[in-house]
C-alpha cells in the first residue's frame, strides 16, 4: 500500500474516532439534562381541552348563567388539582352602572412557603364584540376563547402539574373576574379604570392579609395561532429582570418565534393593579403587536373562537412558565 493510502486510512480512523466522541459527549449531555432538569412536560392538549370547556359554557359575562356555571367548573378543577381554594365574591360597578356579581377564584400551592410566585389571568369574557367589523355585532357577547379562556386553560394545566410534582416555592393562581367589562367603544369615552375590576378589588382586599409574592406573571391572550409576545412596557418598567428571564428562557426552549425580543406597547391590564396595589413586580405576556394591528384582528370580535386557538402557542407559553417556576 502506498504512503498516501496509509495516511488516508489513518485519517479516516481519526475522523471516525472524533465523530464518535462528539456523539458520545452529546448523548451524555442529553442524559445529564434529563436527570438535572426538574421541569415537567406541559401538556398542551390538556390545556386546549380546558380552554374548550370554558368556551362551551357560552360567553362568561357577569350576571349570566354561563358565568355562574363556569365559576363552579373552575373552582372544582382547582380543587381536583389539589389547590387550597379561596373564592372572593364582590359586587362591582361597571362603567354603565350595572352591578356585576363577580368572583375571583384563587388556588394556593405550598401555602406555608414564604417565597411565592403569583400566576394570573382573567376568566370573564367581554359582553360585546365592539371591535367587530359588522356593526350589528357591537352588542353581542364574545366567545373569548383567546381573550380570557386561553390564559386560564394554561393555568389549569399548570395546576395539574403542580399537583403531580411540587416546585421548591409557593405558587398562587388567581383567576380574576370582571376584567373585560370596560367602556364600550363608540358608546362612551374610554376610561382605563373601568377595566380590570376584579384585580382592582383584590389588590385592595387580598385573599391573605398583606399578601406578597416575589413576582407575578399575567397570561392574557396566550392561545391564538398567530400570537406574538413583545416585551410589554409596564412589565419592563417594574419587572425588567423577570421579563428578560422569561424571554431568554422561551428562546432557549425554542419558542423564539412567539416571544419576540423587542419592546411592545404598554397595555392597561390586571398586572397594573397588582403592581401598584401590592407592590409586586409583574410581567404581562400578551398578544399585542404595537407595529402591526395592536391586539389581533380577532380581538373583541365574533372571531375570537376556539378555531383560532393553537396547541403550539399554548405549549410555548405553558412550557416557558413551567421552566421559570421549577428552576
Ligand atoms: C385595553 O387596552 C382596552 N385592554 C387591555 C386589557 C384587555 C382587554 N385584555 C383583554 N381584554
Ligand atoms: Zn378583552
Amino acid at each position: 500500500m502506498s504512503k498516501i493510502g496509509l495516511l488516508l486510512i489513518a485519517f479516516l480512523f481519526t475522523s471516525c474516532g472524533q465523530r464518535q466522541n462528539v456523539e458520545n459527549s452529546s448523548t451524555a449531555m442529553k442524559e445529564e439534562q434529563s436527570v438535572t432538569n426538574n421541569t415537567p412536560d406541559f401538556n398542551a392538549d390538556s390545556a386546549y381541552q380546558y380552554v374548550a370547556n370554558q368556551v362551551s359554557f357560552g360567553p362568561r359575562v357577569p350576571n349570566t348563567k354561563a358565568h355562574k356555571d363556569c365559576a363552579l367548573y373552575l373552582e372544582s378543577e382547582l380543587k381536583r388539582f389539589g389547590a387550597n381554594v379561596f373564592i372572593q365574591e364582590a359586587l362591582l360597578e361597571a362603567y354603565n352602572g350595572e352591578m356585576l356579581e363577580s368572583k375571583n377564584i384563587i388556588g394556593a400551592y405550598n401555602p406555608e412557603a414564604t417565597k411565592r410566585v403569583l400566576l394570573f389571568a382573567h376568566w370573564d369574557s367581554r359582553p360585546f364584540a365592539d371591535s367587530d367589523p359588522d356593526k350589528a355585532n357591537h352588542y353581542t357577547p364574545i366567545d373569548g376563547a383567546d381573550d380570557g379562556a386561553s390564559g386560564i386553560g394554561v393555568l389549569l394545566e399548570i395546576a395539574r402539574q403542580l399537583q403531580q410534582k411540587s416546585p421548591a416555592i409557593g405558587i398562587d393562581l388567581i383567576f380574576f373576574d370582571a376584567e373585560d367589562y370596560g367602556t364600550h367603544t363608540g358608546e362612551v369615552e374610554r376610561k382605563d379604570h373601568t377595566w380590570c375590576l376584579g384585580s382592582q378589588f383584590w389588590a385592595k382586599n387580598p385573599h391573605v392579609p398583606n399578601y406578597k409574592a416575589e413576582y407575578g406573571i399575567l397570561l392574557d391572550m396566550v392561545g391564538h395561532k398567530d400570537a406574538q409576545f413583545y416585551k410589554e412596557l409596564t412589565s419592563l418598567k417594574y419587572a425588567a429582570p423577570v421579563v428578560e428571564k422569561i424571554w431568554q428562557t422561551a428562546k432557549d426552549l425554542g419558542y423564539g418565534r412567539f416571544f419576540i425580543n423587542a419592546r411592545g406597547g404598554g397595555v392597561v391590564d390586571d398586572h397594573e393593579y397588582v403592581i401598584a396595589g401590592r407592590n409586586i413586580p409583574c410581567v404581562d405576556i400578551i398578544n399585542y403587536d404595537p407595529n402591526r394591528n395592536g391586539f389581533g384582528d380577532y380581538w373583541h370580535t365574533m372571531d375570537d373562537t376556539i378555531d383560532n386557538i393553537s396547541t403550539a402557542t399554548l405549549k410555548a407559553v405553558g412550557q416557558t412558565v413551567l421552566e421559570i417556576i421549577y428552576n
